[in-house]
């Protein structure tokens, strides 16, 4: 039975509503749930609270289905809280897809005492185009809090996969205090699960490990994604991590050893790579999926408000999903790559193009012709001699500080140049996406940062900007930056997807007509934009059935 809804108006003037982001019609969303492509529909589940804006206490499984993961009908929740194995709350989880076409949900349940429990659900009719009936399982609950992990920190399944003996493996995340553990589980049936005697990965000072996702990726650099049970010496594993305590996403990459049931991440990068994360801005609680059709691995990720509750009362509604991202291992095999599912460019509209224009230190351009507002932008800049670069002592280094204290408009030498996104007219408010370049010995870094300090004229919203610092190619000659760019959020891709930031915010002037595009740069050095391309995006269709 659907629970009733509260009927809280979302507030008519929405100029943070977004046209082509994933939100329900009201009221707050979070994590991504289950994510699958099925028999041609795709279907997302998420984390909702049907009565407020806010985070509840009785979270339901919401469920949307879509033809081409741009569209959406909002269908009725998949599950509620409705046994003393999930009365307080239906968290999240994933599904797997057992032999025979048969997908099968994995929760999280928080039972009569607060205790987190493992369930199982399933749809109740397999010819249903849309699945929307589940089913909980006879045997719920599958697994309980075992010794060594509190009892409200043992959440979240992943995608279970299936190793050459057949036995079903599962990852849950747990923790004990300040360690985080990734805790392997067996079966044989799907029903009765039994606990490894080592975790898959533990670490001791993050904070409950949210939301792990475990997955094989290619190394040879394809783009291709692999179906979760693949193991075989084609493949590295990615172990994702969302860290409570940091609220980031981490990911290793690594070896799976089936037999020993061992994952080993590779070793220490070196040189000034920072440590694997996502993305650097507001995205959490990601989770991925295989699409045989299609022959990709697809990222969602939960990017949280950055204003008040109150606001978020007042509009009615909270949470966005990012776009998409197809993932795979890029051609090093050191870091992830993500880019927009390319049926996010079916939106694109109104086009402008900017060629081969010089932009010398201190200038500004504007993109013009575009509805700012919402805009699909890719620009790719040529750079001067890298020689020139300025020094940096990298021990010295935090990147979020450098990114901070309006650092885009600070002058550089190769850099920083990049776009002001949402910005006013007269530039009083603007998000700077930007890169710059240093020289740093036996190599070069660029910082990529995306600052929200001057997004709005509002005082009351958290602005924190975020970047982060990776080496470049000596020999690099080009740098390219995308931004989807959606009203209350702009998601960037450095480098081809190599950094991503998504960030939160909430002008106050560069609203609908009256905001702007602008690329910039502050360096000394000139750089050219060899080639952007602008769009403005349509609304995409959300349909409630
Ligand atoms: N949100 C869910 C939990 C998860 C957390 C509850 C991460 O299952 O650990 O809504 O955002």
């Amino acid at each position: 039975m659907q629970i009733n809804a509260s009927h809280h108006r979302v507030h008519e003037k929405q100029p943070y509503r977004t046209w082509y982001h994933f939100q329900p019609p009201q009221n707050w969303m979070n994590d991504p749930n289950g994510p699958m492509y099925y028999k041609g529909v795709y279907h997302f589940f998420y984390q909702y609270n049907p009565y407020a804006a806010t985070f509840g206490r009785h979270m339901v499984w919401g469920h949307s289905v879509s033809y081409d993961l741009i569209n959406w009908i909002h269908l009725n929740h998949a599950l509620e809280p409705s046994e003393s194995y999930d009365i307080n709350g239906c968290y999240s989880g994933s599904i797997t897809t057992l032999p025979g076409e048969k997908p099968i949900i994995m929760y999280t349940g928080s039972d009569t005492r607060k205790h987190q429990i493992q369930n199982l659900a399933m749809p109740k009719n397999l010819l249903d185009p849309f699945l929307r009936e589940w089913v909980k399982h006879p045997q719920n609950p599958v697994m309980t809090p075992p010794s060594g992990v509190e009892l409200d920190g043992f959440r979240d399944p992943t995608t279970a996969w299936q190793g050459s003996d057949g036995k079903w493996r599962v990852i849950i995340g747990a923790k004990n205090g300040d360690e985080g553990k990734a805790l392997l589980y067996h079966s044989e049936d799907f029903v009765n699960w039994k606990l490894h005697y080592n975790p898959l990965y533990a670490s001791d000072s993050t904070g409950m490990f949210e939301c792990p996702d475990f997955f094989p990726v290619y190394i040879s650099g394809t783009k291709n994604g692999v179906d979760t049970s693949v193991q075989n010496s084609s493949v590295k594993h990615v172990l994702k991590l969302s860290y409570q305590n940091k609220q980031q996403e981490y990911y290793l990459v690594g070896e799976y050893f089936p037999d020993q049931e061992k994952f080993i991440p590779d070793p220490d990068l070196g040189g000034s790579c920072m440590d694997l994360i996502l993305d650097h801005g507001m995205f959490y609680a990601g989770k991925t999926f295989f699409e045989y059709g299609k022959n990709r691995r697809i990222l969602w990720g939960w990017s949280k408000e950055c204003d008040t509750t109150q606001d978020d009362v007042e509009k009615g509604w909270a949470g966005l999903q990012g776009i998409p991202r197809q993932v795979w291992l890029d051609k090093s095999g050191k870091w992830l790559m993500q880019w927009p599912i390319e049926e996010v460019e079916k939106l694109r509209d109104k086009h402008v193009s900017i060629m081969g224009e010089k932009l010398v230190g201190g200038s500004t351009l504007e993109v013009s012709g575009i509805t700012a507002s919402q805009v699909d932008v890719e620009v790719l800049f040529e750079l001067p001699e890298l020689e020139s670069a300025e020094w940096l002592d990298q021990s010295e280094v935090d990147p979020l500080l450098l990114c901070s204290e309006e650092y885009a408009s600070r002058s550089g030498i190769i850099g920083p140049f990049g776009l002001l996104a949402l910005a006013s007219e007269d530039q009083a408010e603007h998000t700077a996406i930007f890169f710059r370049i240093y020289r740093a010995p036996n190599r070069y870094v660029c910082f990529m940062c995306s600052d929200q300090s001057r997004s709005s004229l509002r005082q009351d919203l958290d602005k924190t900007p975020y970047g982060t610092i990776f080496d470049i190619d000596p020999n690099l000659k080009t740098i390219s930056l995308r931004s989807l760019i959606d009203r209350s959020i702009i998601e960037s891709f450095g480098e081809k997807g190599r950094i991503c930031i998504t960030s939160r915010v909430y002008p106050s002037l560069a609203i609908d007509k009256d905001a702007h595009l602008y690329v910039f740069n502050n360096g000394s050095q000139s750089v050219v934009i060899s080639e952007l391309n602008a769009w403005t995006m349509k609304k995409a269709e959300f349909d409630q059935e």
